[in-house]
């Protein structure tokens, strides 16, 4: 390749302040320094954090910043040390490193590696980035920054993958995918026969169902307050599909009533603080298990009266599923290609990096599930 060891002039999706347009611009990515990589993405899209992380006040001191963490692509080029991946190499992007040195990374009980320091600053290439626009230094979102044509990244936020893997598929394991079928799988650890119920059918919540229906789950009730969610929940697994708002009693009973005393694994994949009672209440109150995959991003307090614990409850977050990213996600992607669940039917609309504001206006419509942007 021609670029190697050069400045890469390429396009990019800048938010250059939290609430407005994403502006497609010229960047310049420097080539990657020790222990980093240079990546060619070749297809990404939003999850429903990034959408709300735009619109949030607080967020201006992370701008300019290129959004995106769901991404796969082709490596360019490698830094000095770098030994896992090579030019050529198909690769998918981890919003979580795994640096395998961490006592987290050496202890199998979870997936949060103490390298996501960077990620919490936007900033890949500690405490830098190798990218520039208009003579500023960019941010990139979670340390990854997808809505990029080019990015550099820490080797350990990269996996090689199966090198006939279809990107334009396999990226939203990424995030969306990996979120929801671990926190069914990893966190919740559903049994076969038992009942579950999925508060929010958005692309994280549609990979909570795929999960519950791997693992033999009898029952799946998918609840959303968007009834158009309902016909991809039953395709992907849900067994009966409900609207808290057309009830007469609150989602809990009917929950109760319709479960013999409750459900046994609930999900709150909404992102709202109140549901998170509701899920808990929904479970039965002897042993269900409440895992919390939505609200995790946003740092908000939670209110539960101790009564619904007091009998047996038990509430649990789930962090991008639980996996060990480095090590798992390319696991994923071979049971993809060997047909053990389908990601075909999260990927709604297919549209390129330039039209990333169509993209973020289709989720923000609840019209998308995810959008693949191709370059
Ligand atoms: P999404 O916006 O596509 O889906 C959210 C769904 O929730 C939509 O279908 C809404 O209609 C529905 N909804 C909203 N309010 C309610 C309500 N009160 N009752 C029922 N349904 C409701 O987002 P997504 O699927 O990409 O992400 C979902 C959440 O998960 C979001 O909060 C995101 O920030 C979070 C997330 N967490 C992790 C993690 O690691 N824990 C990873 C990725 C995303
Ligand atoms: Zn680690
Ligand atoms: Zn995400």
């Amino acid at each position: 390749m021609g670029t190697q060891g050069k400045v890469i002039r390429c396009k990019a999706a800048v938010l250059w302040k939290p609430g407005a347009p994403l502006a497609i611009e010229e960047i310049e990515v420097a080539p990657p320094k020790a222990k980093e990589v240079r990546i060619k993405i070749v297809a990404t899209g939003f999850c429903g954090t990034d959408i709300k992380s735009m619109d949030t006040k607080g967020f201006s001191q992370f701008c300019p910043i290129i959004m995106g963490h769901e991404g796969a692509g082709i490596v360019e080029s490698v830094g000095e040390e770098v030994s896992t991946v090579r030019t050529g190499d198909k690769v998918i992007i981890l919003c979580i490193p795994q640096c395998g040195k961490c006592d987290t990374c050496l202890n199998s009980k979870n997936n949060i590696c103490a390298e996501i320091r960077q990620s919490k600053r936007h900033l890949a290439s500690e405490d830098t980035s190798r990218i520039t626009c208009k003579g500023k230094l960019i941010h990139q979102y979670i340390a990854t920054g997808t809505l990029s044509e080019y990015t550099v990244i820490q080797e350990i936020s990269v996996a090689k993958i199966d090198q006939g893997a279809p990107l334009e598929k396999v990226f939203v394991i990424g995030c969306g995918f990996a979120t929801g079928y671990g926190a069914a799988v990893n966190t919740a650890k559903v049994t076969p026969g038992s009942t579950c119920a999925v508060f929010g059918l958005g692309g994280v919540g549609l990979s909570v169902i795929i999960g519950c229906k791997a693992a033999g789950a009898a029952k799946i009730i998918a609840v959303d307050i968007n009834k158009d969610k309902f016909a991809k929940a039953r395709s992907v697994g849900a067994t009966y599909c409900v609207d808290p708002r057309d009830l007469e009693t609150p989602i809990e009973k009917f929950l109760i009533d319709m479960l013999n005393g409750g459900a046994d694994f609930c999900f709150e994949v909404t992102g709202n603080t109140e549901t998170v009672a509701t899920a808990l209440g929904s479970c039965h109150k002897d042993h269900g298990v409440c895992v919390i995959v939505g609200l995790v991003g946003s740092w908000s307090n939670i209110t539960i009266n101790s009564q619904l614990f007091l009998s047996g409850r038990i509430l649990k977050a789930s962090v991008l599923g639980g996996w060990k990213t480095k090590e798992e996600f390319p696991k994923l992607v071979s049971d993809y290609m060997a047909k053990k669940f389908n990601l075909d039917l999260l990927i709604t609309h297919t549209l390129t990096l330039s039209e990333a504001n169509e993209a973020v206006q289709l989720m923000k419509s609840g019209q998308c599930i995810r959008c693949v942007l191709l370059p």
